[in-house]
C-alpha cells in the first residue's frame, strides 16, 4: 500500500494508524506542484488535491481522511485500531471520526491555518469553543475517546498538533491538553512524528 501525505498534515494520522497496527507501506511525500515522482498528477488520485490517500497493490484508490482511517482499520489485526463491527464503540469511533473531520479540521482549523479571510479566522475562532468543550469533557479522566486507542485517536491527535500555529490555546483545555501530551509519547505516535520531522523542516 501507498500513503500520500504532506509532513505533519492530517494524513500524519494514517501513518501514526500504519505505524500502531504494523502494516507495511510505501510513503509518499505530494510535493507543492503535486507532479508525483511517477509522472501523475496527484489529483488523478484525490480529485480536491487533499492528502491523505491511499492507493492498495491492486489500483484500489481511496481519499477523504476518514474513510482512509477506516479502511486501515479494517486492515489491522481486530481490535488493534478500531472496535468489532457493530459493536456499539465501533460506531462511536466513526461518529468521532465525523466530529473531527466536520467540527475541528474543516469548521475551526483550516480557517486559522490560513486558508481564509480575516473574518472566516475570526468566525473559526468564535466556532473552536464547542467542539473544544465537547473533547474536553470527553476526555477528562479518560486516556482515549473511547475505551482504547483507535484511529479516531489518531486523527485528534493530528489535529491538536496544529493548536499553536493556528492560535488555539490548547493550555484553556487542561485534558486535552494532556491527552496530547500523553498521545505524543505512544510508541506509534512519536515514530510517526519523528519520521515526519525533517521532512517538514526541509519543506
Ligand atoms: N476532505 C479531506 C480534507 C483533507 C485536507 O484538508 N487535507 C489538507 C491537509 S490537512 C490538504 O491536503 N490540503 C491541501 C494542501 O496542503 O495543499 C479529508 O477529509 O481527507
Amino acid at each position: 500500500m501507498k500513503l500520500y501525505f504532506k509532513p505533519f498534515a492530517c494524513s500524519l494520522a494514517a501513518r501514526i494508524a500504519l505505524e500502531e497496527a504494523e502494516l507495511d507501506a510505501e510513503f509518499i511525500e505530494v510535493p507543492a506542484d503535486g507532479r508525483l515522482p511517477d509522472g501523475r498528477h496527484f489529483t488523478a488520485l484525490s480529485p480536491m488535491g487533499y492528502v491523505p490517500a491511499i492507493e492498495t497493490p491492486g489500483g484500489f484508490v481511496l481519499s477523504e481522511g476518514p474513510a482512509v482511517l477506516t479502511y486501515i482499520a479494517e486492515l489491522a489485526p481486530e481490535g488493534a485500531l478500531s472496535f468489532t463491527n457493530f459493536s456499539d464503540a465501533h460506531y462511536r469511533m466513526l461518529a468521532w471520526l465525523n466530529f473531527v473531520s466536520t467540527e475541528l479540521h474543516k469548521a475551526v482549523f483550516m480557517p486559522l491555518l490560513g486558508y481564509a479571510s480575516d473574518a472566516e479566522r475570526e468566525a473559526a475562532k468564535a466556532r473552536a469553543g464547542k467542539p473544544l468543550g465537547v473533547l474536553e469533557r470527553q476526555l477528562a479522566g479518560r486516556e482515549f475517546l473511547e475505551d482504547h486507542f483507535t484511529v479516531a485517536d489518531a486523527y485528534l491527535l493530528a489535529v491538536l498538533n496544529w493548536c499553536e500555529h493556528a492560535g488555539v490555546a490548547i493550555a484553556d483545555y487542561p485534558a486535552l491538553k494532556a491527552y496530547r501530551a500523553k498521545l505524543r509519547s505512544r510508541p506509534s505516535v512519536a515514530r510517526a512524528m519523528a519520521q515526519e520531522w525533517p521532512l517538514l523542516k526541509a519543506a
